[in-house]
């Protein structure tokens, strides 16, 4: 999954999980359902409220277990964030609860962004989100006057056409009340995956190098260039592209060849027939897992990869603090580590390949263990400099940046200065979601995640305690919709959009508002990826899970 940046480079907690929890006067949580997904982090929030008084505001269409923490819930309209928190900022420069000092010292662009924010009038806003005026005042007086606010998000946020929009809009609520830079504030993106943070630190996106260093940068390519031993024109200066981008490429035929690595695209790209379709037409599948997946009947090859437990290395988790994980039961087979594979593999590809290779390319990639690509990676990558095992395993806790093997890491982001030297407001317009309902669709489509399972259900599908207590997909309905669905008795509805249909069983609940229903996409038989659309981000390219058009029916 691609990465998001803000306005302040990388998309990071800017805090602590720590700091957060023991200096937050109040939370605004937008669009993370934190106890199911972030539990340690959702368990922190809960504490604060009840054991120190914190005021907790959570903006989430759903009713979220969260809700029942919170001062004030925010009940908006799907996709209507950037209306929301342009509203909420109309609404302190209104009253002057900006912070004028941080803005003129810290800041630019103010200007330009406050002219945006003018035309964000409470009613206005009211009438895009659907929440009421008093509530929006509310919002913004209880932030005002509990400082300093932390700011925490997750896929609410950043899954939809407007994602990259939705997070500049936090990044300027950050700023205008100058949170940043404090214990208790910043901007917090909770992230997903055990190491997506590592993934993307270390240069798992198509358009850096580790530590954010852009691939057109000729500077940045000739250093790496000459620690891989190649010339300067062996790498590419273009921009590469996201997996969302592959998808519809070898749909069309352009794309002949995909290596997947750890991810399951029939289950969690969007719009699932267009991903069967693609993977078909595809003439070469890799496919590199530690279980035959739902992916697999479409892959030409399967490479065996080493789970979590069978491993060493490094996990960087969501407030970029790099732990050691260590190996624990001997892999089954001929499974492998996922590094050794790729390094494998790498020396296979220089052999046949067309280039005119020396023996010194080989040694690249000639690794003992992890260890040693750590000291590669310190060598290559400013924010992890520092790093090393002997390090971590002295029982030193690091977090990025850690500048050199004398530094103690970076538990707070952006004090006293931004990277990017002053903080940039950003001008942001509400722009509605890629398909809303209409006469033939007449709902909106939500989906996400529940507790007990993770995304295809790989793994906890394969736990037979999880299954005892979730062992189908449930679609959240509303009361209201229900009864005009004419579901009494009857639990079962089919969910239609313009992509495809599942059926499956209806949670009849008040979680969802009516007109919206909420699916997810752990179980194959009724996958919420049939439904949804592939709708991107222009700029991040990420998919817009969080709405689409549906027709609902009981059968
Ligand atoms: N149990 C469990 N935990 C997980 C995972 C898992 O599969 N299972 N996956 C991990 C991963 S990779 C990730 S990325 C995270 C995801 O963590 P979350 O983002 O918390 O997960 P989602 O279930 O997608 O929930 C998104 C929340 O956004 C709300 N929402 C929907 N639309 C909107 C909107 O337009 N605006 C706002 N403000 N909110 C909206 C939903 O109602 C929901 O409460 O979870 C991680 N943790
Ligand atoms: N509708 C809808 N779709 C979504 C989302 C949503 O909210 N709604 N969320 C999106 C998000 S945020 C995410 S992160 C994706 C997640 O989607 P995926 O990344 O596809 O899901 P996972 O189940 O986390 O992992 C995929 C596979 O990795 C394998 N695996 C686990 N450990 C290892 C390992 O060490 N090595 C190897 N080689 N393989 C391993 C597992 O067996 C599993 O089959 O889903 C996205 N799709
Ligand atoms: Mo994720």
């Amino acid at each position: 999954m691609v990465g998001l940046a803000t306005a302040f480079g990388s998309g990071a907690m800017t805090n602590s999980i720590d700091d957060i929890a023991d200096d937050a006067q109040s939370f605004f949580v937008i669009g993370t359902n934190t106890t199911e997904n972030h539990p340690v982090i959702g368990m922190r929030i809960r504490q604060a409220v009840r054991q120190r008084g914190a005021k907790l505001i959570v903006a989430d269409p759903r009713k979220i277990d969260l809700v029942d923490f919170a001062v004030l819930h925010l009940r908006h309209k799907p996709g209507t964030d950037i209306a929301l928190v342009n509203g909420l900022m109309h609404i302190i420069l209104a009253n002057g609860w900006e912070n004028k000092e941080f803005i003129k010292k810290r800041t630019e662009g103010f200007d330009e962004f406050k002219a945006v924010v003018d035309k964000y009038t409470p009613e206005k806003v009211s009438e895009i989100t659907g929440v009421p005026l008093e509530e929006l005042q509310q919002a913004a007086e209880i932030m005002a006057q509990n400082k300093p606010t932390a700011v925490l998000w997750a896929m609410g946020i950043t899954q939809h056409t407007t994602g990259v929009g939705n997070v500049m809009s936090l990044a300027n609520l950050q700023m205008l009340l100058g949170n940043m830079g404090v214990p208790g504030g910043g901007t917090n993106p909770l992230r997903g995956q055990n190491n997506v943070q590592g993934a993307c630190d270390l240069g798992g996106l198509p358009n850096v190098y580790p530590g954010y260093q852009k691939v057109t940068s000729p500077e940045i390519r000739s250093e790496y260039a000459k620690a891989w031993g190649l010339t300067d024109e062996q790498l590419s200066p273009e921009i590469g592209l996201t997996a969302t981008e592959m998808m519809p490429l070898a749909f069309e035929g352009k794309l002949k060849a995909i290596h997947i690595l750890g991810e399951d695209p029939i289950m969690s790209e969007p719009d699932t027939n267009h991903i069967r379709k693609a993977l078909e037409t595809c003439e070469l599948v890799v496919l590199q897992e530690i279980f035959p997946s739902e992916t697999e009947p479409y892959a030409d090859v399967l490479l065996p990869g080493a789970s979590f437990a069978e491993k060493d290395g490094t996990f960087t988790n969501t407030e970029r603090r790099i732990q050691m994980v260590h190996k624990a039961v001997e892999s089954p087979g001929e499974a492998k580590p996922d590094w050794w594979i790729i390094s494998e593999l790498a020396k296979k590809i220089l052999a046949i390949g067309d280039r005119k290779v020396q023996e010194a390319d080989f040694s690249a990639w000639e690794y003992q263990d992890t260890n040693q690509i750590m000291e590669e990676i310190a060598s290559l990558t400013p924010i992890y400099a520092g790093v090393s095992h002997q390090r971590l395993l002295s029982g030193e806790t690091l977090q990025w940046p850690v500048k050199d093997k004398e530094h103690p890491g970076t538990p707070i982001l952006h004090v006293g200065q931004f990277s990017r030297g002053k903080g940039l407001f950003s001008p942001i317009e509400h722009v509605p979601p890629a398909e809303l309902p209409d006469k033939e669709y007449p709902m909106i489509l939500s989906t996400g995640r529940v507790l007990y399972h993770w995304h295809g259900g790989q793994m906890t599908r394969r736990s037979k305690g999880l299954l005892e207590i979730y062992p189908e997909a449930l679609i959240e309905v509303n009361d209201f919709d229900a009864e005009k669905l004419g579901l009494n008795g009857h639990k079962r509805v089919r969910v239609s959009s313009r992509r495809g249909t599942i059926e499956a069983e209806a949670m009849v609940t008040d979680r969802v508002p009516p007109g919206m229903v909420y699916a997810n996409f752990h179980f194959p038989e009724a996958s919420a990826n049939e439904l949804t659309i592939a709708a991107l981000d222009p700029v991040a390219k990420i998919p817009e899970y969080k709405v689409c058009a549906v027709k609902v029916e009981a059968v």
